[in-house]
């Protein structure tokens, strides 16, 4: 798609990825983080604020054609810092999306809103229902269900990305099954906005992994389709397999950093 994407998060580890994959000519990115951007290159608009503002959230909305919706705690946090930033924040996209009539929405979700789902023996489906494994996975699920909520009120098209372990490179051996190369979290972010009425959907974020654990076809369904498997990384790693899909997430610390 062209016209004017909204990227919130721009800053973190995939909001850099898809800031150098994403630009395309007819398209503007519009980079939204607390964290330094650097200066805007041709193609690009800075918006230095949190999602937190809904002020400042509502008027990075006007005149984006989709929002790619990044920015939170990527990990385990307090639980009041979760609540006012990923709950919050993502509560402050969708109402500034609605007020300016954005009717597409790609949301990064995550692998831990279904942590405590066992990896079990075929590929999982993506929309394998809600088993988060810390506060962080809890808030995903929030974001989730806050996307079918502004679906079925406003018709907005929301693509929920449960992501696995998006990284340069897969760190261990659970990742074998769980990474998601920077190439392709590119890939299914555009698949996400581009896709002809996709309704409210989730799709794992995941590489075409020999060691995958998860389904691909919804992915397939919108028009992605990943080119990198982890496998090439296999004796590089260490690490135990994990039963259950979060994996360490499963039994550290609730609300700990
Ligand atoms: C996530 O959702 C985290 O943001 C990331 O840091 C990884 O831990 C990843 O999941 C994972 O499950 O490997």
């Amino acid at each position: 798609m062209t016209g004017v994407v909204l990227l919130t998060g721009a800053a973190g580890l995939i909001g850099s990825a898809l800031r150098t994959r994403m630009a395309r000519p007819g398209r503007t990115l519009r980079l939204l983080d607390t964290a330094p951007l650097g200066g805007a290159a041709a193609g690009e608009e800075i918006v230095q604020a949190s999602v937190t503002d809904a002020a400042a959230l509502a008027d990075a909305c006007a005149g984006a054609d989709a929002v790619v919706h990044l920015a939170g705690h990527s990990g385990e946090a307090p639980y009041e810092d979760i609540v006012a930033v990923n709950v919050g924040g993502t509560r402050t996209v969708f109402e500034g999306a609605r007020q300016h009539g954005v009717t597409r929405i790609v949301l990064a979700s995550s692998n831990h809103a279904v942590g405590f789902v066992r990896r079990g023996d075929g590929p999982l489906p993506a929309d394998v229902p809600f088993a988060p494994d810390t506060w962080y996975g809890w808030s995903k699920t929030v974001g989730e269900s806050m996307g079918q909520l502004y679906h079925h009120r406003f018709g907005m098209d929301v693509v929920a990305l449960r992501i696995g372990t998006c990284r340069e490179t897969p760190p261990d051996v659970r990742s074998l099954s769980t990474w998601l190369s920077l190439d392709d979290a590119a890939r299914l972010v555009e698949a996400s906005l581009s896709a002809p009425s996709p309704g409210f959907r989730q799709v794992w974020g995941v590489s075409a992994n020999t060691r995958n654990w998860w389904s691909l076809s919804e992915g397939e369904a919108i028009g992605y389709h990943p080119a990198d498997d982890a496998e090439a990384y296999a004796d590089r790693v260490t690490g135990e397999p994990t039963d259950l899909v979060g994996g360490p997430f499963t039994t550290m610390p609730l609300g700990e950093r």
